[in-house]
């Protein structure tokens, strides 16, 4: 590993506004990222203006879980691109499998969430991940090219660079997750890089990131850094991967 990695994390459905100032405390005393890794942090909604305004000029970005392809409107309960930007947010994680199991992130709703955040001048953080049944019928490479390339289906070529790619095995994600082998990750990666092409884009790893196993995971050809759930729900955990890298 060494110079420029991603390595970041998104809250999920945790926090008060003081557990994010707890934390939002415990990154501004320590030393910052060094440079050539981008630290991120993705919290809630709730709390996405005030953690992004403490940490605005410091080393850390900020970014959210979420946001509405539609610039405005009758929305009940979403929040827009614009919106998200106005708080402070400068990556857009769109595709989690957890979104598109529960809450409705179809293809084409991606699709429109990539190019949506585009407009706004964030980074989309595309997550894409093969279900169980997929790996065990060893349709994963196919699964994934499908999905990177629908993807990006609306962006323009020349931006599809600014796309970060987040390949997250639905089977090793959370506490319930079988934790991926190298083995099984790198071909993976390879698909995506493969699918990206001409364009390029960052890829990285996530699904049950631990201190014990971000080494190695870090060590496959073609990650380019870490997207971490649980490990880094402590600013501590955060801290101890970015030390790693
Ligand atoms: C996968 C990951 C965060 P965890 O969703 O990207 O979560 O590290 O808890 O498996």
């Amino acid at each position: 590993a060494g110079a420029d990695l991603w390595i970041g994390t998104s809250w999920k459905m945790n926090k008060t506004r003081s557990e994010a100032n707890d934390y939002v405390a415990a990154l501004l005393a320590a030393d910052p990222p060094p440079s050539g890794v981008t630290g991120f942090i993705l919290p809630p909604h709730t709390v996405l203006a005030e953690v992004a305004g403490r940490l605005a000029g410091s080393a850390w970005s900020v970014g959210t879980q979420n946001a509405n392809w539609r610039p405005e409107g009758a929305g009940t309960g979403e929040v827009s691109m614009r919106m998200v930007r106005d708080a402070g947010a400068s990556i857009v994680e769109i595709g989690h499998s957890e979104r598109r199991a529960e809450y409705g992130d179809t293809d084409q709703a991606v699709q429109r969430k990539v190019r949506a955040a585009l407009e706004e001048s964030m980074t989309p953080l595309l997550c894409v991940g093969e279900s169980a049944e997929v790996r065990s019928g060893g349709g994963q490479d196919r699964f994934i090219a499908e999905q990177v390339a629908s993807a990006l289906e609306l962006v323009d070529a020349d931006r599809r660079s600014e796309v970060v790619i987040a390949y997250e095995p639905i089977w090793a994600i959370g506490e319930h997750g079988t934790p991926a082998e190298p083995e099984q990750i790198a071909p993976v990666v390879r698909v995506i890089a493969e699918t990206v092409a001409e364009q390029g884009a960052r890829i990285l790893y996530g699904g049950s990131v631990t201190l014990q196993n971000a080494s190695e995971l870090l060590q496959i050809p073609g990650v380019g850094g870490l997207f971490v759930g649980r490990t880094a729900w402590d600013p501590a955990g955060l801290l101890a991967l970015i030390d790693l890298a």
